[in-house]
């Protein structure tokens, strides 16, 4: 029988992180997290801990800020895929710590590049990119041949990394390849994240626990999918024969005012707006207030408008996004209306998104 296929992850922890751990076990892979030391070892690991007793799956100790702790992991599991998903990956974050942004997210996929070159230069390097780099968008919809032009410290962390992993594969015939990956969402996402604030929102206000959702720039529009379908272009482009970079989408956008409305509603709940800009606000049916926009959750620079063409990966890859945009909504609406539920029933606090 032949060896099984061994895959190290970097941000393991995180969604797409947990979702691609899965996909690989299926596949038969050995798979190896990276995480890093910290003081609550298990606190914030609970999207992987289904996986902890399975035999092919292990986690290594080890920070992308930390060159040695990489070259280690490479040397101890000798895998055959690394795919570098660790980030400072929340955008307002980033202008409030802008070099430890660029350190992790940025720097980060530079020292995975180095330490497969230096130890083990047929290892297959998949970076995570993003459509963050699009920024201030020069082409609509945005293609892998559309200029970067990003809006955030986090955008110029991941067009460096974008940049750096490129230039490794053309400096040293290395397999590193980026996705440009479109928002992508889950039940496991993160709840600072504008969806899961609005669904886990959504859910509180629905049981009681609170009046209304306070938001940021519904104007903003996101091609937002589904996590779930995304890591497979992950795996996807790593099994082809030469490495090359893919912008992955659905295609379609929807502003975070469309995407407050198909939440609410998933809940019986029929927003009305009324007013503009900073005062536009949303009553329900029965005329209570639900949401009010809070100019403290505007950024220093936006990113007015997302939408992808991912017919490259739809040709080469054979990758089309298999949820629908109503469908993931739906999907998060009742995975946290069933975590609310729960914690009611059972005396505890339900979860609060942070600011
Ligand atoms: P998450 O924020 O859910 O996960 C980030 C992961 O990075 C966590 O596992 C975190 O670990 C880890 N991490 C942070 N700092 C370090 C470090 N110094 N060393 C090692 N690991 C670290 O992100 P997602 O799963 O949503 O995204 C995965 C990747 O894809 C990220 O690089 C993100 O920037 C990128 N991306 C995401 C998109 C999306 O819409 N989700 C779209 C485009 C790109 P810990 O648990 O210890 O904090
Ligand atoms: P984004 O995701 O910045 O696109 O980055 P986020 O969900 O944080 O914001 C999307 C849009 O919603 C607007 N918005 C708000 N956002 C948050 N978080 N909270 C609010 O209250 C709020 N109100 C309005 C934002 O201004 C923005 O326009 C995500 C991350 O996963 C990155 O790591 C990834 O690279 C990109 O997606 C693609």
């Amino acid at each position: 029988m032949a060896e099984a296929k061994r895959a190290l992850i970097t941000g393991v922890t995180g969604q797409d992180g947990s979702y691609l751990s899965e996909l690989l076990l299926e596949k038969g892979y050995k798979v190896f997290g990276l995480v890093r030391r910290t003081s609550q070892p298990t606190l914030g690991r609970s999207l992987i801990n289904h996986l902890l007793e399975n035999e092919n799956f292990e986690l290594i100790n080890g920070d992308i800020t930390d060159q040695a702790s990489l070259d280690n992991a490479i040397l101890e599991v000798k895998p055959h895929e690394l795919y570098n998903l660790g980030a400072m990956s929340f955008v307002p974050e980033s202008w409030r710590s802008p070099l430890m942004t660029s350190d992790v997210t940025g720097l980060g996929a530079l020292r995975c590049l180095e330490a497969i070159r230096r130890n083990m230069p047929e290892c297959r390097f998949y970076q995570a990119g993003s459509s963050e780099q699009f920024g201030k968008v020069r082409d609509v919809p945005q293609t892998e041949l559309t200029p970067f032009h990003p809006r955030s410290p986090y955008g110029v962390a991941k067009t460096f990394a974008f940049e750096i992993t490129r230039n490794y594969r053309e400096s040293y015939g290395m397999h590193a390849s980026t996705g440009i990956l479109f928002n992508h969402e889950s039940p496991r996402r993160g709840l600072e994240f504008v969806t899961r604030k609005v669904t886990m929102t959504a859910a509180r206000i629905a049981a009681g626990l609170q009046s209304h959702l306070e938001i940021g720039n519904v104007a903003a529009k996101r091609d937002w999918g589904f996590a779930g379908d995304y890591v497979e272009a992950m795996w996807l482009m790593l099994q082809k024969d030469e490495p090359d970079d893919y912008v992955i989408s659905t295609g379609k956008t929807y502003s975070v005012q469309q995407m407050i409305n198909i939440a609410f509603a998933e809940l019986g709940i029929n927003l009305e707006w009324t007013g503009v800009g900073q005062k536009a606000v949303a009553h329900d049916q029965n005329h209570v207030l639900r949401v009010r926009i809070n100019p403290k959750f505007f950024r220093p620079a936006e990113v007015d408008l997302l939408i992808g063409d991912m017919s490259k990966a739809k040709s080469e890859l054979n990758w089309e996004p298999k949820t629908s945009f109503e469908e993931l909504v739906k999907m998060m609406v009742e995975s946290d209306k069933e975590i609310v539920d729960n914690a009611i029933a059972n005396g505890t606090s339900p979860p609060i998104p942070p600011e």
